[in-house]
């Protein structure tokens, strides 16, 4: 069997994907990824790590409730080795011949309501910079934990602030801050410190958009001075046959504004209805993904709110739904005071990578 390029494991061992029966080959079509949540690997790239420790310098572990049981979690991305490790300035990466996961972790300066905006920016530089210097131009997928992402400070909220930095690091190192953004997720922690993980790849990713929603690059000032940076999903090859889907946070936007404020399960109704849109989109775009293929994790702002958000995953996508028997349920902030609930996640289309 050939083995994926590139493949990412959900485990609810921090040390799940340490030792694996179908570890990849070293050599075996070193070009492909993939992610597979839940059984032992080899060597990641990277993990993320929900409710668990970060283990190695290239573990994302922000700080946040898992609701539920098991009470951790890690996705693992992996790709057959050898692999490269390194560190260019504060981002931590190991890389493959085709894939790189990076992570890394950002203290700010509490006297100084600037220190958000700058720290940010500074650290997307640097994470340009071992893109750069590693030869993965194209970041496919960022993700974000932003401490007191809701909090003003000095008259802007911080994931405004965030907002600045991040499209000013985009712009200053020439990657793309609107069309061709890669795909990304943006939630807040109550403690800890700002949390960036990326996976990127040497060859470029398809973005897609949603057309219920307006672009988030485009969005209006309205919701800060500086657009957010991300696609609504990244198409890319991660192995023979194979095509990694991943999706943004998805929440109740249609156009730009935030619909069905207050309300939980009509929120989550029109999260869900967002994310089979861009199933749509994928799918008419030549990847045929299904809902059961895909791995959510979903971030509720008020941990009370997860069993209405599970009831109406369950209603719409039947209540055993694989997405939803394997999603994990977080408590986070969301970037905007009046949503409730955003989900992201990940998805494979083509043979599995266990398979025979
Ligand atoms: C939205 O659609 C909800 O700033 O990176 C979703 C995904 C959201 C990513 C980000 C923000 C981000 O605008 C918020």
């Amino acid at each position: 069997m050939t083995e994926p390029v590139l493949h990412a494991r959900r485990g609810s061992r921090a040390n799940d994907a340490v030792a694996s029966p179908v570890a990849p080959q070293p050599g075996a079509n070193s070009g492909h990824l993939w992610a597979v949540r839940g059984a032992n690997l080899a060597q990641p790239l990277g993990r993320l790590c929900l409710g668990a420790h970060a283990v190695e310098p290239t573990d994302l572990a922000p700080i946040l409730p898992v609701l539920g049981e098991p009470s951790h979690f890690v996705d693992a991305w992996c790709t057959p080795g050898p692999h490269a490790q390194g560190r260019t300035g504060a981002l931590h990466w190991r890389h493959g011949a085709e894939w790189l996961f990076g992570a890394m972790q950002v203290n700010e300066d509490e006297a100084n309501p600037q220190s958000l905006r700058q720290r940010v920016q500074a650290a997307y530089l640097d994470l340009f910079q071992a893109l750069r210097d590693t030869g993965f131009a194209h970041p496919v997928r960022l993700w974000n934990y932003i401490p007191r992402i809701n909090e003003v400070e000095d008259g802007l909220e911080r994931y405004r602030r965030f907002n600045i930095g991040r499209q000013q690091a985009f712009t200053q190192a020439g990657q793309a801050a609107f069309e061709g953004a890669p795909a990304a997720c943006a939630l807040g922690t109550r403690s800890g410190p700002l949390c960036i993980g990326v996976l990127a790849c040497r060859r470029p990713p398809v973005p897609l958009e949603n057309p219920r929603q307006v672009s988030a690059y485009r969005y209006p000032t309205d919701y800060g001075p500086r657009a957010p940076t991300f696609s609504r999903a990244a198409l890319a090859d991660i192995g023979p046959g194979r095509r990694g889907l991943w999706l943004s946070g998805t929440a109740s936007i249609v156009g730009h504004a935030t619909v069905h404020p207050g309300d939980p399960r009509a929120q989550t109704h029109e999260t869900l209805a967002n994310i089979e849109t861009l199933l749509e989109v994928a799918a008419a775009s030549g990847t045929r993904i299904g809902r059961d293929d895909l791995v959510l994790n979903v971030y509720v702002r008020h941990a009370e709110h997860a069993d209405a958000v599970r009831d109406v995953m369950a209603q719409r996508w039947g209540a055993r739904a694989p997405a939803l028997a394997r999603a994990v349920f977080l408590q986070a902030d969301i970037c905007r005071t009046d949503l409730l609930v955003e989900i992201e996640g990940h998805a494979v289309a083509g043979p599995s990578p266990s398979g025979p």
